[in-house]
């Protein structure tokens, strides 16, 4: 059943994020123009905003001057899903371009982002940082509760009350504001919150000096959602031990504030069709009788691939007989490239690939493509397609989407073999992957080869089964897991859920 046919039983949406769907920019003659971002969160969420009549609140990827200059509407060619989101639907958060950037570097990314991937040594915590932090979730939490009346006194909502989903760890003390001035000024709504990110242990979380205050925040809402079940588990022991809630780990429920919260597992998925589509459509371009191990990430340190080069090393020597038929292919997105940290992981990567290159490189072969830039969609669904082995070894991820669109593309008979890290979200949902544990630099190099040298049979069946989870599972069944762990499905369309 069509998402769009799921949603009319839902109240107006209104969506929270970090950013808004889509990025202001200016052009030649100065003026304000939105620029796609695609990517299968947007595509997914984007119709239900528009459907339901809702809202989209977020920065619009610019510091405008005046905050009150008008978003423009989307081009006549936009054919991206944001399309139809009319500027009057959207709600720019504007903030002071110094505290935009303690909140958004010094706090989200220096300090939740180490944190949460279970890194506290990379992590620093500093009060005022924290405080910029806070000051930009309640200016979100203002700008959305504003929207949130006007919406509601305007009669355009649906019947039942709007729908507030806030969108990961940028913005986890907001919805508690909202739902103290709503309570307050008695205007209808619920809450949901999902964190795209892990959710650390307690004694990891517990390092962060105004813990107390993040779960709080969270609790604010009527449903919390991560990817994974033990994510849930985490942020439940922690409401327990930190703020003394009285939990149900079983049922994974937490009372706080005379009300129950309900915690989820909902695993992210991708657009499955679209990448079997352009799969099928994307032109050759890899002309090699090499196998091609592929790696696509974000250069990140949590992403491991300093790890990776190195196993990749050691498949090599204790495995001469893949030289000259074995190539790997990296492609690192570039990531934080402002930040010092980020700058010297590059450093070490462009290393670490010149001294292998220069270690095992013939005339004929060099054993690593290394590619720092971004690639379309079209060549990205063509490398996926193309490659013998997809890589993705994490140090730590809350899922990884990668890991999906490598099987989505992998159309081609037989197939390649996904090898995933145990500690992505993806490493616990993809049973036939191949797993391999990114700290042993031997036993990973040990998976790689076992891929490399899998029967065809078992390829097939292994890539047959992975296919077919992401294809029933993907990001509109993820909405719509949403939208039913918020009571906001009517009980036949619960029931016509996938299992
Ligand atoms: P990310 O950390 O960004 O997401 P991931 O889930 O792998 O990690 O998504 C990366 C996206 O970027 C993929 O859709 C991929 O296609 C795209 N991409 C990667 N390299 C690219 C390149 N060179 N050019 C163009 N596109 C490229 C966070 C969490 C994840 C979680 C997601 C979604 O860290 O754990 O899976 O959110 O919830």
């Amino acid at each position: 059943k069509l998402l769009i046919d799921v949603v009319t039983s839902t109240g107006s949406m209104i969506v929270v994020s970090n950013r808004l769907p889509f990025v202001l920019k200016r052009n030649e003659e100065g003026k304000l123009e939105r620029t796609a971002s695609a990517g299968g969160l947007v595509t997914a969420v984007a119709p239900v905003v528009i459907n339901t009549n809702g809202l989209w609140v977020g920065w619009p990827g610019i510091h405008l001057e005046d905050p009150n200059e008008p978003i423009p509407e989307s081009r006549p060619d936009d054919i991206t899903p944001t399309a139809g989101l009319k500027s009057e639907k959207v709600v720019t958060v504007q903030v002071d371009p110094v505290k935009f950037d303690d909140y958004y570097n010094g706090c989200c990314n220096a300090t939740f982002w180490p944190l949460f991937h279970s890194m506290p040594d990379r992590a620093i915590f500093r009060g005022d940082k924290y405080k910029a932090y806070t000051e930009v979730n309640k200016e979100f939490a203002d700008r959305t509760f504003e929207a949130l009346k006007r919406l509601v006194k305007s009669g355009e909502a649906e019947n039942e009350p709007p729908l507030i989903w806030i969108h990961d760890y940028h913005l986890m003390l907001a919805a508690n504001w909202i739902r103290q001035t709503a309570e307050e000024e008695e205007v209808p709504c619920k809450l949901g919150f999902f964190l795209h990110i892990p959710f650390p242990p307690w004694d990891i979380f517990r390092l962060f000096p105004w813990a107390d205050e993040i779960l709080q925040g969270m609790l604010g809402c009527d449903m919390v959602g991560f990817h994974i079940t033990d994510y849930c588990l985490n942020f439940v022991d922690c409401c327990q031990r930190s703020l003394g809630c009285r939990v149900d780990r079983k049922n994974l429920l937490v009372e706080h504030g005379g009300r129950t919260v309900r915690v989820r597992p909902l695993p992210i998925g991708i657009p499955f069709d679209r990448f079997v589509e352009l799969a099928h459509t994307a032109p050759k371009l890899l002309s090699t009788n090499q196998k091609i191990i592929l790696g696509v990430d974000r250069l990140d340190y949590t992403k491991g691939l300093v790890n990776r080069l190195k196993s990749f090393e050691t498949l090599l020597e204790k495995h001469p007989e893949h030289k000259e038929k074995v190539s790997l292919l990296q492609i690192a997105v570039p990531s934080r490239t402002d930040v010092k940290e980020y700058q010297e992981l590059k450093e070490e990567i462009d290393q670490l690939v010149g001294r292998i290159n220069g270690r095992f490189t013939t005339p004929n072969w060099s054993p690593i493509r290394y590619i720092f830039g971004c690639v379309s969609q079209d060549e990205l669904a063509a490398f996926y397609r193309e490659a013998y082995v997809g890589l993705v070894t994490p140090l730590r991820d809350g899922m990884n989407l990668v890991a999906k669109e490598f099987v989505a593309c992998q159309i081609n008979t037989p197939p390649g073999v996904l090898i995933v890290s145990p500690f992505a979200g993806a490493g616990e949902t993809m049973h036939e992957a191949l797993i391999c544990n990114p700290y042993e630099i031997d036993s990973a190099a040990e998976v790689i080869h076992r891929a490399l040298t899998m029967p065809e049979d078992e390829r097939i069946l292994r890539m047959n089964y992975l296919r077919r989870r992401e294809k029933l599972n993907d990001v509109n069944y993820w909405t719509k897991s949403f939208l039913s762990a918020m009571g906001s499905l009517s009980a036949q369309e619960d029931h016509d859920e996938v299992g």
